[in-house]
């Protein structure tokens, strides 16, 4: 089991041109959630949400890590099998920055499922509501991401390392989706240290032992030193 598991959100890919959520020009000012980001939206409009991702998935191609995700990967190295990053981030920035032990509990922008018989492979850069399932035939393949109403993955994996962790860290995450923003709370009661990194408290904030304010490329990097 990890020591240290670290929460992340779109906060920590923002300094690498990756636009946030809930920022006052962020994409959910741009989009309507519940036609992009639910199963009833890709049921209604599946050419609308795939092109929400193929834009998605065009913008992180584009991205590098940044100094937060490389010192999260250093965090790994010199701490061989005790750090967890789990991510709430459909980029793969923590992998191209060297992180190993990643669990994308909100899927990836990088993979194709099938609604029908749960297949995943990997997904082209562009996709196309007229393709079909490699296993066995059905269409339209989605996006391997969870959406609203749906649950999010590994989330017995995640809970057990939460509460026999030394430390769980929250970094550039707004606290305001579940079950993520409930992690500090089960970190709380099971006895783990809890830290908060962020440009401004979360909705969840003030459930935090201790907290660093500041951009990412600065807080984390000095943080892991
Ligand atoms: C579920 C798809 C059942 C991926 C996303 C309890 C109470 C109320 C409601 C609920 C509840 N429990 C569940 C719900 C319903 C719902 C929910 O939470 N609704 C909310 C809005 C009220 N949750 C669900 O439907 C979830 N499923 O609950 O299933 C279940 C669960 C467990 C067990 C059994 C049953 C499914 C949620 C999945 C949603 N999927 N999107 C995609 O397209 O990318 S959500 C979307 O929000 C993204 O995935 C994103 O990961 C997530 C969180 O957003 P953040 O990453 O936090 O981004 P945000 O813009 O908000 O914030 C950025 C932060 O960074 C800010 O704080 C900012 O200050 C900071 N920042 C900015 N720049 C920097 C920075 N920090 C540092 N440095 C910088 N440079
Ligand atoms: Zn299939």
């Amino acid at each position: 089991m990890p020591d240290i598991v670290i929460l992340t959100g779109a906060g920590i890919s923002a300094e690498s041109g990756i636009e946030t959520f809930r920022a006052d020009t962020g994409l959910w000012a741009q989009h309507k959630v519940e036609d992009v980001a639910t199963p009833e939206g890709f049921a209604r409009n599946p050419e609308r949400v795939v092109a929400f991702y193929n834009t998605r998935r065009a913008g992180i191609a584009a991205a590098e890590p940044n100094a937060a995700h490389l010192a999260l990967a250093k965090l790994e190295a010199e701490n061989d099998g005790s750090v967890l990053i789990v991510t709430q981030n459909i980029d793969d920035l923590h992998e191209r920055g060297g992180s190993q032990n990643v669990i994308h509990m909100h899927g990836a922008a990088g993979s194709a499922l099938c609604a029908s018989c749960d297949h995943r492979w990997p997904a082209p850069l562009v996709m196309h509501v007229t393709d079909s399932c490699p296993s066995c035939g059905a269409a339209p393949a989605r996006p391997d991401i969870v959406w609203f109403g749906e649950i999010p993955y590994q989330m017995d994996r995640i809970i057990d390392a939460i509460s026999v962790a030394d430390i769980f860290v929250s970094i550039g995450t707004s606290g305001n989706v579940y079950p993520a923003a409930g992690f500090v709370a089960e970190a709380a009661r099971n006895g783990v240290a809890t830290l908060e990194i962020n440009l401004e408290p979360s909705a969840v904030g003030s459930q935090f032992e201790d907290a660093i304010m500041g951009p990412a490329t600065q807080t984390v990097p000095a943080w892991v030193e």
